[in-house]
């Protein structure tokens, strides 16, 4: 079940599922420095999009070298329903206390910021992080959310934010941190679903 929530007149939505098939106008991976794919969500998405992602993601890395945490750029989405990938890199979760907040914050701050550059209406984000790099579910969501709603409240696009989850675990994570900071803002953004 996909339940959403209106931050002005942007709506968030948060949602269980793959995210190579979401038909957002980009999705957001969760590379490594290297862009040159991986496991996890990076590889599906590589799997999934067909070898025009690598392509780009080679002409980037000769250009401007490896992609440093925090970061983001983008390349066409090959043969996925999105037409665009984001590429940004997490941090790898220490202790929490080397900054890792600070550049989960920064890599969904620079994927908007990239979105609102081309003029794209929506963006799906996976669950940054939190997989291979370690970093903690509900920290991470807790950035996540934060981070995002922020942006849309200053920013007021894109108009549409989905995060797709992997896990029904990791889907009721984010909703009950979605509804804790619903809580917190009062009627700015209340629940309308789910
Ligand atoms: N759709 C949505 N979410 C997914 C999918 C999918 N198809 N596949 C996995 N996830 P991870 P990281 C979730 O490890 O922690 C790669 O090798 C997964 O369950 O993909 O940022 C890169 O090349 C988890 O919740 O990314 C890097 O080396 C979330 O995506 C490194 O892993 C993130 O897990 C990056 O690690």
């Amino acid at each position: 079940m996909a339940h959403e929530y209106t931050i002005d007149k942007a709506r968030l939505v948060l949602k269980q599922g793959d995210i190579t098939r979401e038909d957002t106008d980009a999705i957001v991976n969760a590379a490594n420095a290297s862009l040159m794919g991986g496991g996890g969500v990076d590889g599906a998405i590589h799997r999934a999009g067909g070898p025009a992602i690598l392509e780009a993601c080679k002409a980037i890395v000769a250009r401007r070298g490896r992609l440093p945490t925090g970061q983001a750029v983008i390349t066409p989405g090959g043969e996925l329903p999105a037409r665009h990938v984001i590429h940004t890199v997490g941090p790898v979760w220490r202790d929490g206390g080397g900054g890792e907040p600070a550049q989960l914050a920064d890599a969904y701050r620079n994927s908007l910021r990239l979105a609102r550059e081309h003029g794209l209406a929506s963006v799906a984000f996976p669950s940054i992080s939190t997989g291979a790099y370690g970093y903690p579910i509900g920290l991470a969501a807790d950035v996540a959310l934060r981070t995002v709603a922020a942006e849309l409240r200053a920013h007021g696009s894109p108009a549409e934010v989905r995060f797709v989850l992997f896990s029904e675990a990791d889907l009721q994570t984010y909703e009950k941190t979605a509804r804790a900071m619903a809580r917190e803002a009062g009627a700015d953004s209340a629940p309308d679903r789910g």
